[in-house]
C-alpha cells in the first residue's frame, strides 16, 4: 500500500486528493489535509475517483463497428474514413465536437488547439455554447479578452449576490473555490451577507442570508433595475479606467424597478434595497452561472453582472471580483485589439462565428442540409452531445445519417453509440494533470501538478498520443510516430526562448514538457533560468500538495486587452440587445417554464454509471410545484406528459414547494436507455433526457449558446 497525491479532475472546484495505491489499484479516494487550497475537503464524486478507473464498463481497447481491435487497425479505420471526404469535399465536411473533461485533461488544454489547426474547419463546436459562452463575449467586451473573467473574491468579500448558480451542488463554475460552501459559511461567520436569486429553493439558497425568486430568464431585468437605481440614486462610482458610461445610463433609464418588478417577480423596492447594500457594503460581489447564462438574454445578463460590479467600485479589488493569475500565464501588459465575432458564420442558419466555433443548437443542421460544405463526418473528443445538446432528439438522428465518426471517449454512451471508430484514452490515474483552465478562474492563486499516478498502461495510448495520431491523420501524414507531433508543439513553444536555454526543459511525458515551458515563461516562472527562485515543473512536483500563491491581486490595466486600454461599459452590440431585452418587457408570460437542476452526485452525463454516485431514490424527477399539481390534476409519484415545441418526454412528477409556481424542473444528463450503449449501472437507472425538450431554434443570439433554461413545456398526466 501506498499513499499518492492528485488533483480530482471531475469539476472546476480543483480538490487535492489522498490516494491510497494497492499494487496497481486506486482503493480509496479521500481530501487531502494538507493541500494548499482544499484543505483535506472532498465531494461525493471525488471520493468515487478509483471506481471511475475500476469501472468493468470502460472501455480498453478501441472499437470499429462495436467490435474491440488494435490501435493498428483502429487507426487505419479512422485513415479510411476521414482522409476520403476531406479529399472529396474538404476538411468542412469534417465537424468536432468537444466536450466538457477536454477543461479537465492536459490533452484538452494542449492538443486540442493544434487538432483544430490542423483540421482546418470551421466546423468547430464544444460545451461551451451550451455552457458559459456568453460570459466569454460579455468579458470579451468590456475587457478585450474573452478568457478575461473575472471571479468573486470570495475569501475577503462582504457582500455576495449569487444569480442561477448552486454552488452547494455544483462544487463552483467560473469560479474555482475548492469547498465552495465552506467559503459561503464564512462569510456569514465574518458578519457579511450572501443572497441568492433562483427559481428554484436550492440547498445554496436555504443557507443564504435571503432568497429571491426569480422568474426563469428575467435576471437581466432584475439588473437593469438595480443599474438603473445606482444612477438614479446616484450611487454610482465611475472608476478612472472606465469608458462609454453614458450609454448604459441611458439604456438603464427605460428599466426602473417599477417596471422590471412585475416581469422578474421581486418587488421594486427590493431591488432598490439590493442597489444600495451593494452600494454601501464595504466590498460586494455580483456572481452569476448557468441560469443566467443558459437564456435568451445571456449575454446582457453577463454584462449586466459585471456593470454592476464596476459601477459600485468592486472591481479589481480585494473582496469584490478579481482577476486570477494563473502560473502558466504570463500576466504582463499587452496592447490590445478588442474582442470581435462573426470571422465566419455558419453555412444553414448564418449564425456568428465566436472565440473560433459555431453554436451548437446548429450542428444537426449542418449535417442534415445537403449542399457544399455539408457537415459528412464528425470527431468528438470527451463529449456527448447526443444527451447535453437542445433538441438532442434530432441530434441523435442526424448522427446516424453521417458518413463518418470517430469518437475519443472512455465510454460507449449515447452519442459515441454512433461512432464508427471509438479510442478510449488511458484514465485519469495514469495521467498527469494540471489545471489549464481553472487555474486561471481560481478564488486564490495557486499551483499545483499531479504527475501519473500509475505507469503507463502498455496497452492503451495517453490522450495526447491519440489527438498526435489524429492530427497527422487529417493531415495526411499517416504512418508517422506522434513523436513528429509532440516534437513539433515543444519547438513552437519554445519559439522566443533563446536556444542556448532549451536544455533546461524538463518533463518525463511530452505534455509535462510543454507545462514546464509554460510555466517558467509565466508570471511566477524561472524565466528559463532569469528568476532562480520561480516556478518550474520541478518545483511543482517537489510539492505534492500545491504551492500556495496568496490572495488575488488587483490587474487592471495589465488585464485589459480592449484597443482604448479602458474597460468599455458598452459597445453597440450589447447596446442593440438591451434594446430587444426593452421590447421583450411587454412579453405575454405566464405559462409554464422548464428550467434544469443539478446533483451533488452527478457530473453531467457521464457519472450515472458508478453504483455508489446513483443508489438511493430516483433523482431524475420532474418537480413542480402544489399549486400546478393541483391545477392540472397531477399527483405526486405519478407519470406526466411534458411538452414543448422540440418534443416530448414522459418524466414521474415529484410535488415540491421547492420550485416556484409556474416552474417545472428536471435535470440534465439522463436518458440512458438508448440501444447500442455499453454502461450497465446507467442502464438499470435511465432516467429521460431534459435536452428533448429544450429548443435548438432559440440562442442567445450574440454568444450563440443555447437557451436551456426557462422553457416554455405544457404538461398533462400521462
Ligand atoms: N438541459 C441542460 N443541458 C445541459 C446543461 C444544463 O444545465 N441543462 N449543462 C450543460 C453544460 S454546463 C455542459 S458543460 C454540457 C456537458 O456536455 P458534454 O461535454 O457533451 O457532456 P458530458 O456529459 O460532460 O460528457 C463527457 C464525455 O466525456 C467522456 N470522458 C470523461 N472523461 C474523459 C477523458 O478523460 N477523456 C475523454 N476523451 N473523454 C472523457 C465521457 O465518457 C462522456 O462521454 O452539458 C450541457 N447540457
Ligand atoms: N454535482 C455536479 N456538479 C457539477 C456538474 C454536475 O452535473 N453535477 N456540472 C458541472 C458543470 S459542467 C457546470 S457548468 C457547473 C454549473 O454550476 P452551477 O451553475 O452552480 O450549477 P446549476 O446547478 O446548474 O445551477 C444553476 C441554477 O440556476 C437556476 N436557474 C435556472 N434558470 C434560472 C434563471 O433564469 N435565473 C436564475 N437566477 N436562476 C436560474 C437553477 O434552478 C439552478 O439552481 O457545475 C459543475 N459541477
Ligand atoms: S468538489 Fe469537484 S474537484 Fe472537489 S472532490 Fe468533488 S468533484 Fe472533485
Ligand atoms: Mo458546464
Amino acid at each position: 500500500m501506498r499513499t499518492a497525491y492528485r488533483t480530482c479532475p471531475l469539476c472546476e472546484a480543483a480538490c487535492g486528493l489522498e490516494l491510497t495505491i494497492d499494487a496497481d489499484r486506486v482503493v480509496a479516494a479521500r481530501g487531502d489535509r494538507e493541500h494548499v487550497f482544499s484543505h483535506g475537503f472532498v465531494c461525493p464524486k471525488g471520493a468515487t475517483f478509483g471506481q471511475l478507473t475500476d469501472d468493468p464498463d470502460r472501455l480498453r481497447r478501441p472499437l470499429v463497428k462495436g467490435v474491440e481491435v488494435s490501435w493498428a487497425e483502429a487507426f487505419a479505420a479512422v485513415r479510411a474514413g476521414l482522409r476520403p471526404i476531406i479529399e472529396r469535399y474538404g476538411a468542412q465536411a469534417v465537424a468536432l465536437y468537444l466536450g466538457n473533461p477536454n477543461a479537465h485533461t492536459m490533452s484538452g488544454g494542449l492538443y486540442v488547439t493544434p487538432l483544430i489547426r490542423s483540421l482546418g474547419s470551421r466546423n468547430v463546436y464544444s460545451a461551451s455554447t451550451v455552457d458559459q459562452m456568453p460570459k466569454h463575449v460579455s468579458c470579451g467586451y468590456l475587457f478585450g479578452n474573452p478568457l478575461t473573467i473575472p471571479v468573486p473574491d470570495l475569501d475577503r468579500t462582504d457582500f455576495l449576490l449569487m444569480l442561477g448558480a448552486n454552488p452547494w451542488e455544483s462544487n463552483g463554475s467560473l469560479a474555482t473555490a475548492a469547498d465552495f460552501p465552506g467559503r459561503l459559511k464564512a462569510i456569514q461567520a465574518r458578519g457579511g451577507r450572501f443572497v441568492v436569486v433562483d427559481p428554484r429553493r436550492t440547498r445554496t439558497a436555504e443557507h443564504a442570508d435571503e432568497h429571491l425568486w426569480i422568474r426563469p430568464g428575467t435576471d437581466a431585468y432584475l439588473l437593469f433595475g438595480i443599474v438603473h437605481t445606482l444612477f438614479a440614486e446616484d450611487l454610482a462610482t465611475i472608476p478612472e479606467y472606465v469608458s462609454r458610461v453614458e450609454p448604459v445610463r441611458e439604456l438603464a433609464g427605460d428599466f426602473p424597478p417599477e417596471r422590471v418588478a412585475d416581469v422578474c417577480g421581486i418587488p421594486a423596492e427590493r431591488i432598490r434595497g439590493l442597489a444600495r447594500e451593494l452600494a454601501a457594503a464595504p466590498t460586494a460581489a455580483v456572481y452569476g452561472r448557468i441560469g443566467t447564462c443558459t437564456v435568451e438574454f445571456g449575454t446582457v445578463t453577463s454584462w449586466l453582472i459585471d456593470v454592476v460590479n464596476i459601477l459600485t467600485g468592486n472591481l479589481d479589488r480585494p473582496g469584490g471580483v478579481m482577476f486570477p493569475l494563473a502560473p502558466h500565464l504570463s500576466g504582463a501588459a499587452k496592447p490590445g485589439k478588442g474582442f470581435r465575432t462573426g470571422r465566419w458564420h455558419s453555412r444553414v442558419r448564418g449564425l456568428p462565428e465566436v472565440k473560433g466555433e459555431l453554436p451548437v443548437a446548429t450542428l444537426a443542421d449542418e449535417i442534415e442540409t445537403p449542399g457544399d460544405e455539408q457537415v459528412r463526418a464528425l470527431i468528438t473528443i470527451a463529449g456527448n452531445p447526443v444527451l447535453s445538446t437542445p433538441n438532442s432528439g434530432r441530434l441523435d438522428r442526424a448522427l446516424s445519417g453521417l458518413d463518418f465518426m470517430v469518437s475519443v471517449d472512455p465510454y460507449l454512451n449515447e452519442t459515441t453509440r454512433h461512432a464508427d471508430v471509438v479510442l478510449p484514452p488511458t484514465d485519469s490515474v495514469r495521467k498527469g494533470h494540471y489545471d489549464f483552465s481553472f487555474l486561471a478562474l481560481s478564488v486564490r492563486n495557486f499551483a499545483a501538478y499531479s504527475p501519473p499516478v500509475l505507469p503507463p498502461d502498455p496497452a492503451v495510448p495517453d490522450e495526447c498520443d491519440i489527438l498526435a495520431r489524429l492530427m497527422l491523420i487529417v493531415l495526411g501524414q499517416d504512418g508517422e510516430d506522434p513523436a513528429v507531433v509532440h516534437d513539433e508543439l515543444l519547438r513552437q513553444a519554445l519559439r522566443r526562448v533563446p536556444e542556448e536555454r532549451h536544455g533546461l526543459v524538463t518533463g518525463d511525458h511530452p505534455a509535462e514538457r510543454l507545462l514546464d515551458v509554460a510555466l517558467r515563461a509565466g508570471a511566477y516562472g524561472d524565466g528559463f533560468g532569469e528568476n532562480p527562485d520561480g516556478l518550474t515543473l520541478d518545483r511543482l512536483k517537489a510539492a505534492p500538495h500545491g504551492i500556495d500563491l496568496g490572495p488575488l491581486r488587483p490587474r487592471i490595466p495589465a488585464a485589459l486587452r480592449t484597443a482604448s486600454g479602458t474597460v468599455e461599459l458598452c459597445v453597440p452590440e450589447l447596446a442593440a440587445e438591451a434594446e430587444r431585452l426593452r421590447k421583450a418587457l411587454d412579453r405575454e408570460r405566464g405559462g409554464l417554464v422548464l428550467v434544469g437542476r443539478r446533483h451533488l452526485r452527478s457530473n453531467n452525463s457521464w457519472m450515472h454509471n458508478v453504483p455508489a454516485l446513483v443508489k438511493g431514490r430516483d433523482r431524475c424527477t420532474l418537480q413542480i410545484h402544489p399549486a400546478d399539481a393541483e391545477r392540472l390534476a397531477v399527483a405526486d409519484g405519478e407519470a406526466v406528459q411534458v411538452t414543448s415545441r422540440a418534443g416530448g418526454l414522459v418524466a414521474r412528477a415529484e410535488v415540491t414547494d421547492r420550485v416556484m409556481p409556474g416552474v417545472v424542473s428536471l435535470p440534465h444528463g439522463w436518458g440512458h436507455d438508448l440501444p447500442g450503449t455499453r454502461m450497465a449501472v446507467a442502464a438499470e437507472r435511465p432516467g429521460v433526457n431534459s435536452n428533448l425538450l429544450t429548443d435548438e431554434l432559440v440562442i442567445d443570439p450574440l454568444s450563440g449558446n443555447s437557451v436551456l433554461n426557462g422553457i416554455p413545456v405544457e404538461l398533462k398526466p400521462a
